[in-house]
């Protein structure tokens, strides 16, 4: 592609103003077509639309011709069924995950529930013990979110001395975003009436691993919600049928599946996931723990390692940002390595705590360039850059890693990972 207007850079490396495609008289492609074959595809009939198509179907699929959009899937030998699935970022546009695309992180493989078997339990520090049937919650007052689920293990490769050369989806993909249905969690606990010495809630699951985790009731009270839908459908079986824990903009793991039982408490449980996994050996010698809100991260998704930029000229540079803090307030893209930057368009609506795609234009005029971005959420937060978070976090880290992302787009167009 290219594009024959004023093409004046805004930064290095060719990066253009985000206000460019407000422009008329822009072309994109440079090919005039002849009056043969103008002719040709006036009166062309494609054989599609010579034979009637295909029936209704009871549930779509992708067409086949996406084949190669998938979950990269990746289990371990710690127990059955653990393990994860990526959701293939490097592939999606806009902000919302397909439901089949939704990242997966269980502990012991997906359970089979029947929700007329499925309960959910709140009891402790409660006035009055609460037992629901699924059916009962399918009637409370519910509410809709739109936020992003990240794994605190997210993008753990990036901490290695060396880049890893994969697509992005398999390193930063334990991230998606989808809308969220169901029951405000604070009106559940009301009704339940909280212990005046209640200030911990540990939510467990009813898969093998029986998973549980410890949430301030603070948050609990404040937008988490006990979710039944996911993008307008019942939860999928991989992220929670018949219901699970939303904590919007909090780590993945407080987000339980499968939730049966919140027990109503004065402290933390002190579970695994919370002492062994999810704490951060630091410099200092000592651990973070309860390190809950995921931070301000920004990938470019499009290009990235797996693409191939094939001629010089135009290219719309696309990826996602996100903050567990609140909305992305900017991005900002280099395409010099970092030496100058320049602001992405965001695409609205920007949303606390959810996926939010930015865009720029850029012309790549076929040198050896460095592209990075980089999210400042509304707290003021920026996103760090890979050596600012060693400097931090040291290099025993494995959750929470949401420094700049760099491809190198070689003479060729091929794409590296790179750390610059
Ligand atoms: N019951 C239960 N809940 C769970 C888990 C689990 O294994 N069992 N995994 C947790 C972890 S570590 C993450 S990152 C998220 C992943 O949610 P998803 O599989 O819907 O993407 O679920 C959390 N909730
Ligand atoms: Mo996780």
């Amino acid at each position: 592609m290219t594009a024959k207007h004023d093409l004046k850079p805004i930064a290095g490396g060719g990066l253009l103003d985000r206000r460019l495609f407000l422009k008329k008289g822009l072309t994109f492609s440079a090919v005039v077509l002849s009056a043969d074959v103008l002719a040709q595809g006036e009166h062309y009939r494609p054989d599609s639309s010579k034979i009637a198509g295909k029936p209704f179907s009871n549930y779509g699929l992708p067409s086949q011709y996406e084949r190669e959009t998938i979950r990269w899937t990746m289990g371990n030998s710690m127990a059955d069924g653990n393990g994860v699935s990526w959701t293939p970022l490097q592939d999606l546009e806009g902000t919302i995950t397909p439901n089949g695309l939704h990242f997966e992180r269980h502990h012991n493989g997906v359970p089979e529930i029947d929700p007329q078997q499925h309960q959910l339990l709140i009891h402790g520090l409660v006035d009055k013990s609460l037992l629901f049937e699924v059916e009962d919650l399918l009637r409370y007052p519910m509410t809709s979110l739109l936020c992003f689920i990240e794994c605190g293990g997210n993008s753990n490769a990036a901490w290695r001395s060396k880049p890893i050369q994969t697509k992005l989806g398999y390193f930063h993909g334990m991230a998606s975003c989808s809308e969220w249905t169901g029951v405000p969690l604070r009106l559940l606990l009301d009704e339940a009436k909280l212990k005046g010495r209640a200030k911990w809630l540990v939510a467990e699951g009813a898969d093998a691993s029986l998973m549980n985790v410890s949430l301030p009731l603070e948050k609990a009270l404040d937008d988490c919600i006990i979710a039944l839908y996911q993008n307008g459908e019942r939860i999928r079986p991989e992220n929670g049928y018949p219901l699970r824990l939303i904590a919007p903009g909090w780590e993945g793991v407080v987000n339980v599946k499968w939730l049966r039982r919140l027990h109503i408490t004065n402290r933390p449980v002190m579970a695994r996931n919370e002492t062994s996994k999810y704490t951060e050996l630091m410099p200092s010698g000592k651990a973070r723990q309860f390190t809950f809100v995921m931070e301000a991260k920004s990938l470019i998704t499009h290009p990235s390692f797996g693409h191939k930029l094939d001629k010089q000229g135009f290219y719309q540079i696309s990826g996602l940002a996100w903050s567990g803090h609140g909305k992305i307030k900017k991005v900002e893209v280099s395409a010099d390595g970092g030496k100058t930057w320049a602001t992405a368009d965001l695409q609205e609506p920007v949303l606390s705590k959810c996926f939010t795609r930015f865009r720029i234009p850029w012309q790549w005029t076929g040198e050896k360039v460095i592209l990075k971005s980089r999210a400042i959420d509304e707290t003021g937060y920026v996103q760090p850059e890979r050596e600012e978070l060693v400097k931090q976090r040291g290099t025993h880290g494995y959750f929470h890693y949401n420094a700049i992302v760099s491809w190198e787009i070689d003479r060729d167009g091929s794409i590296t990972h790179v750390y610059a």
